[in-house]
């Protein structure tokens, strides 16, 4: 963990149910909340990112008694065989992976629990009506839809468009409508606390109606953290979900690490669970005393045919499925690059292949390539010796120096697309440059070495630039080049290579051993 005294630049992802084996849609998120804990490392930083399952509540104990196993035996399986791999096989760099079935957890939240109950912000009482076990939540009658067809005459979750449950249960409520107002100061004290701004919009206005309590604890099923005061409820799995966040960090276990780390920075969420961390959330660390986190950030759904995508409709896409034909790399760009972050994005085959034509195989593969292979051809594989800058020389740096300048600004906007459209101005000006330089011609003139040293250093730079600015992206092409420029010996490990720095010209030493690896993006045939 990192030391107590500087506070780390922390950042979450949602605790996945582990009712299913992920699908692209949890891996963008993961992937985006990646991206953003690399890009901040590499600003040289210090960072903890955290991800997770969640595996308590009804969800969960449903799925396991329909494959005929205990809800634990089937958490256990599901975390070891798909969620955890999944981490690796998308190139994940997260600190930790907290499950809440670890006893680090279920303690934790018990103490929490504990201490609202003592403070007097917990209650006994009925609640009646809707709930959703897909979503795990109750449900006010404005979130149900009629059902029509094979569901005429029920209530159906508007999410899920399946029939609710309706429950008539004595439960723990937490009083969470007496947040209100404190909340409604909150945001507006605090306008970066929820992003987009529609994402803010809605919130506001759905506490603005007032908030009901909560009911906290569940007493029909026993998979879950036992209410420490009465044995025969377990608590809401919501409740025992968000506390992930602050148990993974040593909260009321090592209050030197917690203090280290907490509050997070930017918790990443899909816009269908972006109330429970917008409202819900800060109404339970007010109630603790706990500073709350600085920005809950709601992103899109992937859609597949125009519908969120999700395995109960048979539209989930494995990760595997494209990163076995892609890569890691070209899936984490894809995501990154193609969905303006924030607003649903479909996702389809076609689409990948194009851009990784197009961007990845044309624009960046093929620039590697030609700048190795004709240092490789014209100077035994040495860089050379710059001669004397020329405009065209000055332009490529200054479009370097742009283009990492706008995309730290684009991160620092958690804008992932507008970043790496920013570091593709530098493929493009560097592409052109070469086309424009025309340095297998200046190579026919012995006169002219210097020129030609010159126009192979600068392009050898801009690679530079880019292995810097790509590496939060596509870490693997990053590290190829970065070692097919032999830059590692002179200028150290690319990992350690700051952002800020990555547009100022000329770090490359000449006499660096530069080799054409493999192809970053082999090409597809035609
Ligand atoms: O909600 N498009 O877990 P979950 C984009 N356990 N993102 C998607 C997506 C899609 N089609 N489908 C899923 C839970 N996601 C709770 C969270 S946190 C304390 C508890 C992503 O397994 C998105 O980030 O249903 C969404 O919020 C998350 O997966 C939900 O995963």
């Amino acid at each position: 963990m990192p030391e107590p005294s500087a506070k780390a630049f922390y950042v979450t992802t949602p605790i996945y149910y582990v009712n299913d084996a992920p699908h692209i849609g949890h891996a963008y998120t993961t992937v985006v909340t990646d991206f953003v804990a690399r890009w901040h490392r590499q600003r040289q930083e210090s960072v903890w990112f955290l991800t997770g399952t969640d595996e308590h509540g009804e969800k969960v104990l449903r799925t396991a008694e329909a494959n005929g196993v205990d809800a634990r035996v089937w958490a256990d399986r599901l975390v070891e065989t798909a969620w955890k791999p999944v981490l690796e096989t998308i190139d994940a760099s997260n600190d930790d992976f907290i499950r809440t079935t670890e006893p680090r957890h279920v303690e934790r939240v018990k103490e929490f629990i504990q201490g609202l109950h003592d403070a007097g912000e917990i209650f006994e009482g009925t609640y009646e009506g809707a709930y959703c076990v897909a979503c795990e939540e109750y449900k006010q009658p404005g979130d149900l839809i009629d059902g029509t067809g094979e569901y005429a005459g029920q209530k159906l979750c508007a999410i899920h468009g399946r029939p609710v449950e309706m429950l008539a249960e004595k439960n723990y409520f937490f009083r969470m409508s007496a947040y209100t107002e404190r909340l409604l100061a909150f945001y507006e004290e605090n306008p970066g606390f929820i992003e987009p701004e529609s994402a803010r919009n809605e919130v506001v206005s759905f506490v603005k109606q007032g908030l009901q309590d909560l009911s906290i604890s569940r007493s029909t099923f026993d998979w879950g953290v036992g209410v420490p005061w009465d044995s025969s409820h377990v608590i809401y799995v919501w409740v025992d979900a968000l506390l992930n966040y602050a148990t993974a960090v040593g909260y009321g276990a090592d209050d030197d690490a917690f203090r280290g780390i907490w509050p997070p920075d930017v918790q990443f969420v899909g816009k269908d669970i972006l109330r429970f961390h917008a409202v819900i959330w800060p109404a339970m660390l007010m109630a603790a005393g706990l500073p709350l986190p600085k920005q809950v950030f709601a992103h899109g759904w992937l859609l597949v045919g125009g519908e969120k995508m999700s395995k109960s409709k048979l539209t989930g896409i494995a990760p595997s499925d494209i990163i076995d034909t892609f890569g890691s790399d070209a899936f984490r760009y894809y995501f990154l690059r193609a969905i303006a972050f924030g607003n649903d994005g479909s996702f389809s085959w076609e689409d990948i292949a194009a851009r990784y034509q197009a961007e990845l195989a044309n624009g960046l593969g093929n620039l590697a390539s030609r700048v190795t292979a004709m240092v490789g051809k014209y100077f035994d594989g040495v860089l050379p010796e710059p001669g004397p800058d020329t405009d065209a020389e000055r332009r490529l740096s200054e479009v370097a120096e742009r283009a990492a300048a706008e995309a730290d600004a684009a991160v620092g906007r958690v804008a992932p697309h507008e970043a790496l459209a920013a570091v593709w101005t530098l493929v493009e000006a560097a592409n052109g440059y070469i086309t424009e330089q025309q340095p297998w011609a200046v190579a026919k003139d012995e006169s002219r070495r210097d020129r030609l040293a010159s126009i192979l250093y600068s392009s050898a730079e801009a690679l530079r630039a880019l292995a810097v600015l790509l590496n939060a992206a596509m870490p693997k092409s990053s590290a190829a080049l970065w070692a097919s420029l032999g830059a590692e010996k002179d200028l150290g490990a690319l990992d350690e290579q700051p952002v800020a720095d990555a547009g100022r010209w000329g770090q490359l030493v000449p006499g660096a051993t530069v080799t054409k690896g493999a192809a970053l993006f082999p090409r597809f045939p035609e």
